[in-house]
């Protein structure tokens, strides 16, 4: 049972026992995230006053340029996870290829794997908005002693046992789930420690937000676009209102509070959409779906998609159920 005010540490060992695969490593996995998120937090709070801005000077598999908080964020969620020797590989936006991590006493015995994105948003650190990390979490499926394959990561969103994600905003909050439900845990700087803020987080199952960027306006979807103008008609309880932070992890958060929808379609231009299957859209269906919420491609559960590729982009509608189905029902018509 969730109490207000409790400490994320507190949280964690007292829920501990909910979780069917308890031996504590999911504890541990969760609490080294809770410290890398620290750590990362200390620096995107200074990026304006320490020569951290700018790009690295190189690109992820991407294509986009690495900023150094990005590259930053990843050495610091990879080291952590991999020196609490909770997990026995990680994949990463920033990484071509997913790492496999073995023990101290070389084996590969850790059951778990951490799909990252370390900074999601970071086009915005430049000019002081919002950016968030995300996390996905799987139980590996290969043999365990056995270095990790491919196959441990390209699973269904179904098969996650974890998700969750760091909003570093006006406050930096860790929001996340294992199955029952999601919570959100506010961290006080001044002593370090995040508290329960959010208990019990819900979708409203309406809202009148829809986040898209319309500036892609031409190049969406019929369904998208039919859908656009319906959220912009003056009839019943809208015209609704447009917000777009350009941070997914910003958009999602105020939207699960609020009540809205965030649309990343595709486009003439990328024919998967931008967000990647992995490590965004799996890990934020999963908290929308524990939140009351639902997540699709325009036609299928993000949840039940089969991943071939480590980074491959699928479409995105994700919030309040009655948006997203209202959304489907376009982009069926259309078709
Ligand atoms: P655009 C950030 O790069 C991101 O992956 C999401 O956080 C964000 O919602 C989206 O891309 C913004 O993309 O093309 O609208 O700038």
């Amino acid at each position: 049972m969730a109490k207000i005010n409790q400490s994320l540490g507190e949280f964690i060992i007292e829920n501990q026992s909910e979780f069917k695969y308890s031996s504590g490593e999911l504890s541990r996995l969760i609490n080294s995230i809770r410290l890398a998120a620290k750590v990362v937090n200390h620096k995107v709070n200074k990026a304006g006053l320490v020569d951290i801005l700018g790009t690295a000077g190189d690109t992820n598999i991407q294509g986009e340029d690495q900023q150094k908080l990005d590259v930053f964020a990843n050495e610091v969620f990879i080291n952590t996870l991999t020196n609490r020797e909770i997990v026995c590989g990680i994949a990463s936006e920033e990484e071509d290829d997913f790492i496999t991590i073995t023990g101290r006493n070389e084996k590969n015995d850790n059951k778990y794997v951490v799909l990252i994105d370390p900074l999601d948003g970071s086009s915005n650190i430049d000019v002081n908005v919002s950016v968030g990390t995300i996390f996905s979490v799987f139980r590996r499926v290969t043999p365990s002693g056995t270095p990790v394959t491919i196959d441990d990561f390209l699973q269904p969103g179904i098969n996650q046992v974890a998700a969750g994600y760091i909003v570093y905003g006006t406050s930096t909050m860790i929001v996340y789930t294992t199955g029952h439900g999601v919570n959100g845990f506010t961290l006080n700087p001044a002593i370090g420690t995040y508290y329960l803020s959010h208990p019990n987080m819900k979708f409203p199952e309406d809202g009148n937000i829809y986040s898209v960027n319309e500036g892609n306006y031409v190049h969406f979807p019929q369904g998208v676009k039919d859908y656009i103008k319906y959220c912009q008609k003056e009839e019943e309880d809208r015209p609704y209102t447009s917000r777009y932070i350009g941070s997914l992890v910003s958009d999602f958060h105020r939207n699960m509070i609020k009540g809205g929808i965030y649309i990343y379609p595709n486009t003439s231009k990328d024919p998967n959409g931008k967000l990647r299957l992995l490590y965004e859209c799996n890990p934020m269906a999963m908290l929308a779906e524990q939140a009351g919420g639902k997540a699709s491609d325009g036609f299928n559960r993000i949840m039940e998609i089969q991943p071939t590729q480590l980074h491959q982009r699928v479409p995105f509608f994700c919030g309040s159920i009655n948006m997203v189905e209202k959304a489907e029902e376009f982009m069926k018509n259309s078709k």
